[in-house]
């Protein structure tokens, strides 16, 4: 892969815990704490949420891995003994706000998966729009062991990846997926050797930037809020969303392409 990253620059050279890359329209977020292992502390949250509202202008796809070894250890375990009952709802409610901006913000989100992959490391992941992982990759959810429970948003968005009975097995059990299972699960759309997965998630980013950026819309705003809907609801607000799709110029000109054999055929390798 070509692309040529350079450091983003403003608000977003500022954050910390992240190191912040630009290549044309795909943006290279990059968890940068590895000394704890990406373990998401409060301030490492809300840098991800400052991240994400603030994306540099001309941003149409983003990708994000972890720095070191793993791709992130979870929760930061040293911020939870000293919570309060309360100051744990608003604790979570805060992942929530965070995720669900990283989720339903204005770009797809690949993450690059290596090394643990683990409690709200798992949630992170589960809430981006495609997983490409590494043969390295392992995933767990600890909680039951640590005695606390998912708080970021993991109990409704991982079943949706791998069901719910995968799920309570690796919360009751302490149960570890390998990059394989992992897979097989649902839980990565790609597998890749070791020290692919960045290249792959670029590759991927760059492709899906040079969608038509409503359709790109779409399917991530629409698409799984209508797969939440009543069947009867999820076709009328397909109809709607189709037909503003349709209704762009950028879709016009792509079909046009087509008509007039200047855009791509449907093929395996393209
Ligand atoms: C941490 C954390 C952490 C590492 N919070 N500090 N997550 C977990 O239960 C996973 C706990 N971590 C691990 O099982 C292992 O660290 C790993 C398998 C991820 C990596 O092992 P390794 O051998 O590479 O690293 P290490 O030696 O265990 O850790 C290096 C340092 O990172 C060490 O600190 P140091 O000061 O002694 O060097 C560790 O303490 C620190 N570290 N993981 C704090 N998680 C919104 S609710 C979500 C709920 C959850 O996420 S629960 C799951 C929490």
């Amino acid at each position: 892969m070509s692309s040529t990253f350079t450091p983003a620059t403003g608000l977003l050279a500022q954050l910390s815990m992240l190191r912040i890359e630009v290549a044309g329209p795909v943006v290279h977020i990059r968890l940068n704490r590895p000394d704890k292992r990406n373990a998401l502390s409060t301030e490492f949250v809300k840098q991800l949420q400052t991240a994400f509202v603030n994306l540099p202008e001309g941003a149409r796809a983003a990708v994000i891995s972890g720095e070191g070894a793993h791709f992130c250890a979870g929760l930061d375990l040293s911020e939870v003994t000293e919570q309060t009952v309360s100051e744990g709802v608003f604790h979570s409610r805060m992942w929530h706000a965070v995720f669900d901006q990283i989720q339903f913000g204005p770009v797809p989100v690949v993450a690059v998966l290596h090394g643990a992959v683990v409690g709200g490391g798992l949630e992170l992941a589960a809430t981006v729009h495609l997983r490409v992982a590494e043969q390295s990759t392992f995933y767990g959810l600890p909680e039951g062991q640590r005695g606390i429970f998912v708080g970021g948003s993991g109990s409704a968005r991982i079943p949706r990846l791998m069901g719910v009975s995968r799920m309570s097995d690796m919360m009751l059990t302490g149960r570890v997926f390998d990059a394989a299972e992992g897979q097989a699960a649902g839980l990565s759309n790609y597998l890749v050797e070791d020290g692919q997965g960045l290249a792959k998630a670029v590759e991927l980013a760059t492709r899906i930037a040079s969608n038509a950026p409503l359709s790109n819309y779409a399917i991530t705003q629409a698409l799984p809020r209508i797969a939440e809907m009543a069947p009867a609801e999820g076709l009328f607000v397909e109809s709607l969303m189709s037909a503003i799709a349709q209704g762009d110029e950028a879709a016009k000109q792509r079909v046009r392409d087509f008509l007039a054999k200047r855009a791509g055929k449907v093929g395996k390798a393209s």
